[in-house]
């Protein structure tokens, strides 16, 4: 077997190192009854496990390599204020680290760097990808961005790596219009702070209805100003699973690329829809995720010639997220493992593949929302 295109892959043992301390989500709390404990609920051995089933896997030859690097400060400036980018810089030089602002951003000593590391990785993959040094890539990154705003971390999230990204795309690479796809099962909030009112940015999410950030995430936040219609929310209800997601894909996602014409599509791959996660209540299973990222791929391939990078957000489940995450690095690749999904039969018949009336209905409703998104033409004339 040899893979059908040649998929950038990047991975760096810092990303393992990110520290979020011993409680399981806030600090440890005698006092409130907060015990510490050995994995906080976003513990990196997570994602480290998803990169050694890489290793061990027959997609370890068929990936091209490529290396994290730092963001500078400057990169990060593109998308964030100085006075939250400085504050996690002082905090960072502390023996104990600090926190990104909401008090569940912990990080440690140094986790400014591998936040600035994170967020240089999806800079390297994306230049090799419009370089045209590999075909696609994953950055397996590690501090999750999707939460940060431009002027604060938040819900684990340092910097916005897909939007650092996207930025330097845009401002580097010679690129204007970047359309950001989210699929981690919360509401990809920073992202869409970061480019409500810009029309050259569009950024989807799909999200668990009503889980996290609170009061975010709704289908009538459409984006503001110059940039009506290029922030596209689609919120799904509990329970939702793989024909939910990708009917979502699908009949919204899709057809808001095929609108907006993006020269760059980033994709913020969390697992955290999926049927184990223990901060969502979705559905979703390898099949599921292997499903998507075919989708997003011929929709790249068809808009784009291809250019599309997927970026690591959240996901929770140590058993189940490597299983997701070798799913989707099979599409890109065109190579089984061989491995399969070892928790398939046991969720088959679990609903996974349900598909009811009021998930329906959410997604009809999403749709509609595909005649807002301007087309390049719309915006050229004004
Ligand atoms: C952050 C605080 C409560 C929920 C949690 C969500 C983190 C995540 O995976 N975001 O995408
Ligand atoms: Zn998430």
């Amino acid at each position: 077997m040899s893979a059908s295109r040649k998929v950038g892959y990047l991975w760096d043992t810092l990303y393992g190192w990110v520290d979020t301390g011993s409680g399981g989500f806030t600090p440890a709390n005698p006092e409130a009854g907060l015990q510490p404990i050995g994995h906080h609920v976003a513990h990196a051995d997570t994602k480290r496990r998803f990169h050694e089933a890489v290793q061990v896997s027959p997609l370890r030859k068929e990936l091209t390599v490529l290396e994290a690097e730092y963001a500078t400060k400057d990169d990060i400036l593109r998308v964030h204020s100085a006075s939250m980018v400085d504050s996690i810089e002082v905090q960072s030089r502390s023996d104990k680290g600090g926190d990104a602002g909401d008090g569940a951003t912990p990080f440690g000593k140094g986790g400014y760097d591998i936040a600035r590391l994170a967020a240089g990785g999806v800079k390297h993959a994306v230049r090799a990808v419009l370089q045209g040094e590999v075909d696609t890539a994953y950055a397996l990154i590690n501090p999750p961005g999707h939460h940060a705003e431009r002027n604060s971390g938040m819900g684990f999230c340092l910097f916005n790596n897909c939007s650092v990204a996207a930025a330097y795309a845009r401002e580097e690479l010679g690129v204007k219009r970047v359309a950001i796809v989210d699929w981690d099962v919360h509401h990809g909030n920073g992202t869409q702070d970061i480019w409500w009112d810009n029309p050259d940015v569009l950024t989807i999410s799909l999200h668990q209805n009503k889980c996290y950030p609170a009061e975010s995430g709704y289908r009538e936040h459409n984006g503001g100003g110059e940039g009506v219609g290029t922030a596209l929310n689609i919120p799904l209800p509990p329970g939702s699973g793989n024909t939910v997601y990708e009917s979502a894909v699908r009949d919204v996602v899709v057809p808001a690329l095929e609108k907006f014409q993006p020269e760059l599509i980033i994709v913020a791959s969390g697992f955290d829809a999926s049927v184990m996660d223990p901060l969502a209540r979705q559905m979703v299973t390898q099949k599921g995720f292997k499903a998507m990222t075919q989708m997003v791929l011929d929709a790249a391939d068809n808009i784009c010639d291809g250019n599309i990078v997927f970026a690591q957000e959240g996901g929770y489940s140590p058993y189940y997220l490597p299983v997701c995450g070798l799913g989707v690095l099979e599409v890109l690749t065109g190579v089984e493992t061989g491995f399969g999904d070892p928790f398939g039969a046991l969720f088959s018949t679990q609903g996974v593949d349900d598909y009811f009336d009021h998930q329906k209905h959410e997604v009809a409703e999403a749709a509609k929302l595909v005649d807002n998104v301007p087309a390049p033409e719309s915006i050229s004339v004004s």
